[in-house]
């Protein structure tokens, strides 16, 4: 069957540390998302954006910053996306900071009890996200998605799926990690997280890397991809509001979504933190488009699954 998508946008900086993430979901329109799918025989809906609460800019309180506000983005987020689950199309998120996450995630973990699937969580990033209000250096809610996912965090970000824990950690694959502040690493450790961080992909490779994230995957398994734009170098992706060097080139990223695309397994994904405000001339988000595209299988030659 046509794998049907739909292109949902949630404008917003609301979990961020700098302002502009908002702007995300027009950037990767300007720079094709939606004709560039179509070109490759899928069929696509803009479904245009979500609305949510401005930004009010404001320090954080008790170890959050925006906390309300998060919570009534992801609540839209989260019926936003579990509603394009249920009538069976691929929901692509464009985000928009990786708080939101939070909200596709949790509708896509719903999705899968009810449908009685398996889930494997590919998250791409610099950042681990495993923050919680103790340990957070920032109070920003884009270092916290992956806790609160696995049940550490607010009550009311937590519970959004209907389920709490939304995810067990063991579901999820960390890649391109580089950025972990000291409270998270103890975290990351008891909780078992899978990290193939940069020093892993530096000696093993971005190929055993993959081969690992995507390992002995059930046949029946819906696998998530949350792409945190900062996981790319930001010589080739400077337009993201925490940059950190040493990220994967342009090969070894294209590699990470062709390899994902081989598993003809994605069904869903979010595109995270791209901040336009501070790109040049999109390039940014032109770049994210072209992995995307890699990722929806687009390939050099014809070719079949190596795995
Ligand atoms: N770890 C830092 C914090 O919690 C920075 C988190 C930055 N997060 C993102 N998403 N950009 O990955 O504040
Ligand atoms: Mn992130
Ligand atoms: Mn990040
Ligand atoms: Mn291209």
């Amino acid at each position: 069957m046509k794998t049907r998508i739909s292109l949902i946008g949630a404008p917003t900086d609301i979990g961020a540390g700098s302002r502009g993430a908002s702007m995300g979901p027009e950037a990767l329109r300007v720079a094709d998302i939606g004709p560039m799918l179509q070109r490759h025989g899928l069929d696509v809906e803009d479904r245009g954006n979500i609305a949510g609460p401005k930004n009010p800019w404001l320090p954080p309180v008790e170890g959050y910053r925006h906390l309300d506000e998060v919570v009534a983005w992801n609540r839209a987020v989260h019926d936003a996306i579990y509603g394009e689950l249920q009538r069976d199309r691929l929901p692509i998120m464009l985000g928009g900071d990786h708080c939101l996450a939070i909200g596709s995630i949790s509708a896509v973990a719903r999705r899968c009890r009810e449908t009685g699937r398996k889930l494997r969580i590919l998250w791409l990033d610099a950042h681990a996200d495993f923050n919680t209000s103790e340990i957070t250096p920032s109070g920003n809610i884009h270092g916290m998605p992956v806790a609160c996912l696995c049940g550490l965090g607010p009550k009311a970000l937590i519970e959004i799926g209907g389920q709490t824990p939304a995810i067990e950690p063991d579901c999820i694959r960390q890649i391109g990690i580089r950025s972990v502040d000291e409270g998270e690493k103890r975290l990351v450790h008891t909780k078992n997280l899978e990290v193939f961080d940069m020093r892993f992909i530096d000696e093993a490779g971005m190929r055993a890397a993959m081969e690992l994230a995507l390992d002995d995957l059930d046949p029946d398994t819906h696998l998530h991809v949350s792409f945190d734009v900062d996981f790319l170098d930001p010589e080739i992706a400077p337009g993201v509001g925490t940059t950190v060097r040493g990220g994967p080139t342009y090969r070894e990223a294209q590699l990470c979504m062709e390899m994902i695309a081989d598993t003809g397994m994605l069904g869903s994904l979010d595109v995270v933190e791209l901040n336009p405000a501070l790109d040049r001339q999109n390039q940014t988000a032109l770049l994210a488009v072209d992995l995307i595209e890699s990722l929806f299988g687009k390939s050099t030659l014809m070719r079949k699954p190596r795995r």
